[in-house]
């Protein structure tokens, strides 16, 4: 027995499923998952000290890799000062400045601890500042596990959502809308039926939690101009585009600006930190100088926001983007070749250095077109990479995830192990 069943067994014990988030547990593709010790740049250490070239990268969180030296030494320097005061402190006034430089939508923003929070408060925000109460998702888009974004679409696309999740209740499910993703019709059937009563749209400006799925033309573009002309709010879920995409996020890199923005992951280089911001109107309405109550003892942490600022100011220092595409450009015609050679259909969907690889001929641009993949096909490609030493995200239905720890001959070895496992699998 591994060290990781044995303390997987032990964890079953103790903790439901083994694993503090459903995915980890590996339940989408099968097998016991790997518990990591260590990880250093672009690789990561199990406790049977097998080694991984990683492409989960703590979901899109380390940009730069793990452990990197001036994150650690920021944490490091900040917890020798002690680990939570509860009242505001400086850090927590530069990562806002920051943030608020580098978001267009961004006039105020407000930390939290995790990309739920964020999603959450930003949807009881638009609901406070325009007194409504319906709100819009797409099916396929993930924002995090409050009640009213485990929604799934009802009988007919745009007809009032369902729970997703037992204990979220029909009654808060109702509240939501599902719409499609790059489905603007979609959209503009939920207004006509609801449209006096939408308080938002919330979206991931490039869906990445059904896997990769680029906003088609002019799909963001009109989400914007239903909500202005409804006086609906925007809201651009960017937890894992911000930071990503560009410093701007997609809303940088797609020019469309909207009313709120709720933030995750890099910003925090791994500790646990969140936000939302937007138009300084509608934060205003925010407590405690608006009526909207929105709370948080360990939100602004100083060692979070130690580890958040670190990060940003490497990526400043050494903009990691084009490098970042250009990886991504190659790795993503070395899998499209070893699929061919190998004579597996598969579909890649990329945005900047942002990718997935569904199995299957595609096309997927949208929730439907990713669910007709071929899962089982992904769980086996899975595991033939992870037995080479490659960690893939462990679900069909997420991203890869590069970052500038990743080097040319990292690519060259996915590349290598890809051609066996596609091979291998087929
Ligand atoms: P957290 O509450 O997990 O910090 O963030 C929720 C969230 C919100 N919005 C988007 C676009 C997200 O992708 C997420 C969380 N991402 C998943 C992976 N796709 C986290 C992994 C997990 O659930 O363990």
């Amino acid at each position: 027995m591994s060290r990781s069943d044995e303390l997987f067994s032990r964890a079953r014990r103790v903790i439901p499923g083994g694993v503090n988030s459903p995915v980890r547990a590996f339940r989408a593709v099968g097998g016991t998952p790997p518990f990591i010790v260590r990880g250093d740049g672009a690789t990561v250490f199990d406790a049977d000290g097998n080694v991984y070239l990683d492409y989960v990268q703590s979901w899109g969180a380390l940009i730069l890799g793990h452990a990197h030296p001036r994150v650690v030494e920021a944490i490091r320097a900040a917890a020798a000062n002690g680990t939570s005061f509860g009242a505001p402190t400086p850090g927590e006034v530069e990562l806002a400045e920051r943030i608020c430089a580098a978001v267009p939508s961004v006039e105020a923003v407000r930390l939290v601890s995790s990309g739920t929070e964020a999603t959450m408060s930003a949807v009881r925000l638009a609901r406070g500042f325009t007194g409504r109460s319906k709100i819009v998702k797409f099916a396929g888009c993930y924002h995090g596990h409050a009640d009213g974004l485990l929604a799934r679409a009802g009988s007919g696309v745009a007809t009032f959502g369902l729970p997703d999740s037992p204990g979220v209740t029909g009654a808060q499910a109702r509240e939501t809308i599902v719409a499609g993703f790059n489905d603007l019709d979609s959209v503009g059937d939920a207004f006509d039926a609801a449209g006096e009563d939408i308080a938002c749209v919330i979206v991931e400006p490039v869906a990445a939690n059904m896997g990769v799925v680029p906003p088609a033309a002019g799909f963001l573009e009109g989400l914007r101009k239903m909500t202005e002309a409804s006086g609906a709010l925007l809201v651009f879920d960017e937890v894992i585009t911000g930071f990503r995409l560009s410093a701007g996020g997609a809303q940088r890199r797609f020019g469309v600006t909207p009313d709120l923005t709720c933030l995750g992951k890099i910003i925090g280089g791994g500790l646990p930190v969140g936000a939302f911001g937007g138009r300084a109107d509608v934060m205003e309405t925010l407590a405690p100088i608006g009526p909207v109550y929105q709370a948080g003892t360990l939100s602004g942490n100083p060692l979070a926001v130690a580890a958040g600022l670190a990060m940003l100011d490497a990526i400043e220092d050494d903009p990691p983007y084009e490098r970042l595409e250009a990886m991504a450009e190659r790795l993503i015609d070395g899998l499209a070749s070893a699929a061919a050679e190998a004579g597996v259909p598969v579909t890649i969907n990329r945005e900047a250095s942002l990718f997935s690889l569904f199995f299957g001929p595609g096309p997927v641009a949208d929730y439907a077109g990713a669910a007709a993949q071929d899962a089982r096909g992904f769980a086996a490609f899975f595991h033939a990479m992870l037995e080479r030493g490659i960690s893939l995200a462990p679900s069909a239905f997420e991203a890869w995830f590069l970052g500038a720890a990743h080097r040319d001959a990292d690519i060259d070895r996915t590349v290598a192990a890809a051609r066996e496992a596609f091979r291998e699998t087929r």
